[in-house]
């Protein structure tokens, strides 16, 4: 049953960057979220091959990313992040639309984990420094507080 998706979609992420000497890249990959984990995959002649996965347990933070102000180097433009342990996943999907269904169905999907954080990042982590805030320290607490369903889209109830 937990394997079951809950969405699946191509969307294009951005390289995590987990070494120094990790390259700055945008990569297509059909998302898969299912009740225990987000998982990506390359398609090639029509078949899927793991890239990669993230256990929601993790996850830490998920919100959309204000870009108004950045240029976007790929085709989609609608960027949301996706926090777990230190690192950022930075996903772009087609539409606004398509976007809030990810970060609302995300957000309902880690609701209870235990290390949500306080604090995020509104904007990108881009050449070596925290766009909203300016912090040079790619680890720097967030500078705005995050509220998993504060969103003024979706008020708490
Ligand atoms: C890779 O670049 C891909 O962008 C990987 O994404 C990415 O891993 C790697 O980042 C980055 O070095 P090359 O294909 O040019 O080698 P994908 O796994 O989707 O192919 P992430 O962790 O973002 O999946 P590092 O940080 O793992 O090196
Ligand atoms: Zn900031």
């Amino acid at each position: 049953m937990s394997l079951t998706p809950i969405l699946e979609e191509t969307l294009i992420k951005r390289s995590q960057q987990k070494k120094r000497t990790s390259p700055l890249n945008y990569k297509e990959r059909v998302f898969v979220l299912t009740k225990s984990k987000l998982t990506y995959y390359e398609l090639r002649a029509e078949k899927r091959f793991k890239k990669g996965s993230v256990d929601l347990q993790r996850i830490r933070c998920v919100e959309i990313v204000k870009s108004s102000t950045t240029i976007i180097p790929c085709q989609n433009k609608y960027p949301f992040q996706v926090v777990h342990d230190s690192i950022m996943l930075y996903i772009f999907a087609p539409s606004n639309e398509r976007r809030s269904v990810w970060v609302q169905n995300l957000k309902e999907e880690i609701k209870n984990n235990v290390q949500i954080a306080a604090k995020f990042h509104p904007q990108f982590w881009q050449e070596g420094e925290w766009l909203c805030c300016g912090q040079v320290d790619k680890l720097a607490l967030g500078c705005e507080g995050y509220n998993l369903f504060g969103d003024s889209k979706s008020p708490a109830i």
